[in-house]
């Protein structure tokens, strides 16, 4: 089986110091990683299957619509990395049409990138994997294994999105110097669209984004030793039309204390805790944001109701 496993043994960032960090700033607020333990990564699976959440169906059908287009400019041959692969699905659709020369899935979750790039390798035998265990938010190199030339980074689902943009910039940068000068990037991001459209997407009526958020204090209350009240509290999130992004805030339902490892900290009714920020980009702004960061745009994708966009960009 032509699959390797490259552990580079990433650190979890610790919940506690992070929470207690968190809670001490003004506003308060909470690290969006800590959404995906086993639960939250089950939960936001399921916010993906909701009518209100358009990203994952409106990127599918983009990336199946002009998936000719988009391989003829990937080119043959190419070594196609994707950090934050997850369970490696969206990239299916150019391994069903393609044969690159190599796949490299990154993951910071072993378990789950070894599980996904094995299956990855029975499904398409004759595809070397090279799978690498690593945070690809903090600095590290690409294993000596993968080929300097042709490399395609694939960001899909509007990933970029959670970051602030300075550190969206750093981080397009930090790719475009892994793929080098013959490289490039094919990365999906979310449009800014109608204020309705967007608070819907992140306030489903079936309240699986609420729990979702949710989740981060069941985390808090289970993992640390702490005293939460998890029903005291409310998800709600809204468009900042200003900066704009979506952002999602849990909401204090009363006056409240939370006790977090000997730490206390007070909450007025209505005080909110930031959990996340979404950010949202015209096709302009984010050419703008890449070119920054060294990437030039060279083809953009779009539904008919341009929610969403994908875009092929060259170092
Ligand atoms: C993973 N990320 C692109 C999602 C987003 O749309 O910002 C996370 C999410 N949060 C709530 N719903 C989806």
């Amino acid at each position: 089986m032509n699959f390797q496993f490259h552990d580079y043994q990433p650190v979890f960032e610790d919940l506690h110091t992070s929470v207690v960090k968190g809670l001490q700033q003004s506003p308060k607020q909470l690290h969006p990683k800590f959404f995906y333990d086993e639960e939250g990564s089950q939960i936001f699976d399921q916010i993906c299957e909701q009518p209100e959440y358009y990203v994952p169906t409106v990127e599918h059908s983009i990336c199946e619509t002009y998936a000719a287009d988009m391989i003829a400019c990937l080119g043959d041959d190419c070594h196609i990395i994707e950090p934050g692969a997850g369970s490696s699905k969206k990239v299916r659709f150019l391994l069903n049409r393609m044969q690159p020369a190599m796949y490299v899935p990154m993951d910071i979750s072993a378990e789950h990138l070894r599980a996904s790039a094995q299956k990855l390798a029975n499904d398409y035998p004759r595809l070397p994997i090279h799978a690498v265990c690593v945070d690809h938010t903090k600095p590290y190199k690409l294993p000596a294994e993968i080929p300097a030339n042709k490399r395609v980074f694939f960001y899909p689902g509007s990933s970029l999105g959670n970051f602030d943009p300075d550190d969206a910039i750093r981080f397009l940068h930090d790719i475009r110097e892994k793929a080098g000068a013959d490289g490039s990037l094919l990365i999906g991001i979310d449009t800014k669209k109608s204020v309705d459209v967007l608070n819907s997407a992140y306030n489903d009526a079936a309240g699986v984004t609420a729990a979702f958020n949710l989740n981060l204090l069941k985390r808090i209350q289970n993992e640390l030793d702490s005293e939460v009240d998890v029903d005291g509290f409310h998800h709600h999130a809204f468009y900042n039309e200003r900066q704009g992004r979506i952002e999602m805030h849990l909401y204090s339902n009363k006056e409240q204390t939370l006790r977090v490892s000997g730490s206390t900290f007070r909450l007025r009714e209505g005080e909110s805790i930031h959990t996340e920020n979404s950010y949202k980009y015209t096709v302009d702004e984010f050419k703008a944001l890449a070119w920054e960061a060294g990437w030039q745009s060279e083809r953009v994708w779009q539904d008919e109701r341009k929610y969403f966009s994908v875009h092929f960009l060259r170092s």
